[in-house]
């Protein structure tokens, strides 16, 4: 099969390689939320768009982008979770099969989209960087949305090991949750990453996690989040602890063009990009 039968409208903006082969890190934009198209503009198109505003540096130290290996394969064309949950799993054995294994950031979309992408990777632990838990049983009366994933998710991998930071907005329900399961904990300090055997992680970054003087196009922002500096961080700890496998960055729903949250993004980006490539 030739990449251009693959199911994405290509667009490779953010590449920093020519070719797959040559990349360590995939992108792939995946812009659904709540199963169908976004209304808006997709997130990952708005960031190719102003990827001219980033200087090339990464967060305040001397790495420059040029380094990174990354190959922006553009965007899923799925307008559906039945289409995605075929087209996602032909993206990657086409990848798999004429390139060999790689890592990938995946732009959201809801937080939903972590659901089928985690599904492909081979992990132990899922570490969540969100305000919020999204465990609940239901939500809006429907079973499966950007509240209740994880729950959905368990279900369907009760062995996966979950651990959340940057957690301050949730249900009763949620917690009782995470108190009848032993496998699933909120951490509180950087330092507590270190107290668990995380093996192969994947790491699903909601933008909301961020305090929202960052990032204000979130669907549900909370105040007293984390600064910039605290995430960038809580990736280092964790590429340096674990094995990170796959990386995706969801909840931006953006209305209008907010010149600061994209470069913030960007940065973001990149600096996910260094630490999947770092542990290649
Ligand atoms: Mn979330």
């Amino acid at each position: 099969m030739d990449i251009s039968k693959i199911p994405v409208q290509n667009c490779n903006t953010l590449s920093t390689v020519d070719d797959v082969g040559e990349a360590d890190v995939i992108l792939l934009g995946i812009p659904l939320y709540d199963g169908k198209p976004l209304k808006f503009i997709s997130p990952s198109n708005l960031l190719r768009m102003f990827s001219h505003l980033v200087e090339g540096n990464l967060n305040k130290n001397d790495i420059y982008t040029n380094i990174l290996n990354i190959f922006d394969l553009g965007e899923i064309t799925s307008s559906s979770y039945r289409q995605l949950a075929v087209d996602l799993p032909t993206i990657i054995n086409f990848i798999n099969k004429g390139y060999g294994n790689k890592k990938y950031v995946f732009i959201g979309g809801d937080h939903t989209i972590s659901y089928f992408t985690t599904k492909h990777i081979k992990i132990d632990t899922l570490i969540v960087l969100d305000a919020h838990l999204d465990l609940k049983d239901t939500y809006l009366h429907r079973k499966f949305n950007n509240a209740t994933v994880f729950r959905r998710l368990r279900e369907a991998n009760n062995e996966l090991n979950i651990l959340y930071y940057g957690v301050r907005g949730y249900d009763e329900e949620e917690m009782e949750y995470i108190k009848n399961s032993d496998n699933i904990h909120i951490l509180k300090d950087l330092t507590d990453f270190e107290s668990y055997e995380m093996g192969e992680t994947y790491l699903s970054i909601d933008l909301d996690v961020l305090d929202p003087s960052l990032i204000r196009q979130v669907e549900y922002p909370e105040p007293n989040g984390i600064t910039f500096n605290e995430l960038i961080s809580v990736i280092k700890n964790v590429s340096k602890n674990t094995e990170l496998k796959s990386v995706d960055l969801v909840e931006y729903l953006p209305t209008h063009i907010d010149r600061t949250e994209l470069s913030t993004i960007l940065k973001l980006l990149y600096n996910v990009a260094y630490h999947l490539q770092k542990v290649i």
